[in-house]
């Protein structure tokens, strides 16, 4: 683990760094609520944690710009925060309040906000991948020079869609940036009972895409790979894709009784904890202190506890606005 250098954190390395360590104990301490928030019944339907993946949406969204795109999966509360979301407009979504990014329509796997470029949240395995190349696709006809970004799970290799997805971005040479979460597990299924290559980023290799495996625990490391991947594709280069090894503590959704992984090998997991790495690397570069962390963590705890009175306070779409959004009629 090392801070590089860039011209954004030259003579700055230390703020950048607590900024860094603020975002991951946010959306920590924000999933925490959230998985608490669900056992008391006020947020309902699915709830899928990033705990334990801080570090991928945190140094990845360092290298992209306000006109850059994102897409993510049913897993984004994390992207969404990193990316700008604001915490209140993710809290009220998951309570289905209008006053939500995606006016309560969506829920926690549907955060939506246009004006970041954060096209969603997809429920469908796989189903972001064409979406992310449709937006390069429109950026690279319209000669603007933006990169998307598309984070998805290991588990989208098993789908067409990712195949389909990765052909056409590299034939085209569109300014893709893929962004693969390996977390070992999709639901209940491991790795390497249903893959036969289990090393994601030579698939991408095979469609002519430079791609690399990054540790996805290390916040640092992730921010230079994704910030060298994200130039090669601002350069007109054509797509990258980087494999980011991780892990997620919880449970795949919050009715998942865990009966297909050890508790020994979680441990193990949690012995990387990418918040608890990178902590022990500020303190021995003199960077953080207890009076430091304990600054940062009540700054996160005063934002969630706005967050929840602001889902608690936002009223429901009235009725009258069922039919908004629905485009054609119903035949009578
Ligand atoms: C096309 C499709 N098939 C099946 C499902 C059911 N499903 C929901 S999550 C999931 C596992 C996906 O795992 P992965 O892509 O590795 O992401 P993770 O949950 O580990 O972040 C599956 C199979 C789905 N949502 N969409």
């Amino acid at each position: 683990m090392s801070i590089h250098k860039t011209a954004a954190t030259a003579g700055n390395e230390r703020e950048h760094a607590l900024a860094l360590l603020r975002q991951m104990l946010l959306i920590r301490r924000f999933e925490e609520k959230a998985a608490e928030l669900y056992s008391a019944g006020k947020i309902r339907g699915f709830l899928h944690l990033y705990i334990g993946e801080e570090a991928i949406a945190v140094g990845a969204m360092q290298a992209l710009a306000v006109e850059d795109a994102v897409v993510a999966t049913y897993r984004e509360h994390g992207q969404a925060l990193a990316r700008g979301v604001p915490a209140g407009k993710i809290m009220s979504e998951m309570y289905g309040k209008a006053n939500g990014c995606s006016r309560g329509r969506g829920g926690s796997m549907h955060m939506f906000d246009a004006g970041r470029r954060f096209y969603g949240g997809y429920a469908i395995v796989a189903g972001g991948l064409p979406v992310a190349v449709g937006l390069a696709l429109a950026d690279k006809m319209q000669e603007r020079p933006a990169v998307t970004a598309c984070f998805f799970g290991e588990g989208a290799v098993a789908e067409g869609e990712f195949h389909e997805s990765l052909n056409l971005a590299a034939l085209w040479r569109l300014p893709v940036l893929f962004l693969c979460e390996n977390n070992l597990y999709a639901m209940g299924t491991a790795l390497a009972r249903s893959e036969s290559q289990t090393d994601i980023h030579l698939k991408a290799q095979n469609y002519n895409i430079p791609a690399e495996a990054v540790d996805g625990m290390d916040v640092l490391a992730v921010e230079s790979a994704t910030q060298r991947a994200v130039a090669q594709v601002r350069r007109g280069d054509g797509p990258y894709f980087l494999e980011l090894r991780t892990y997620r503590y919880r449970a795949h959704s919050m009715s998942d009784p865990e009966l297909y992984r050890s508790k020994e090998e979680v441990a193990q997991w949690r012995g990387r904890d990418p918040i608890s790495l990178f902590d022990a690397y500020l303190r021995t570069q003199g960077m953080l202190d207890d009076a430091e962390l304990q600054t940062l963590e009540t700054g996160v705890a005063n934002d969630i506890d706005w967050a929840v009175a602001e889902a608690e306070k936002g009223g429901c779409e009235p009725v009258s606005d069922l039919a908004r959004d629905v485009y054609g009629s119903v035949a009578t």
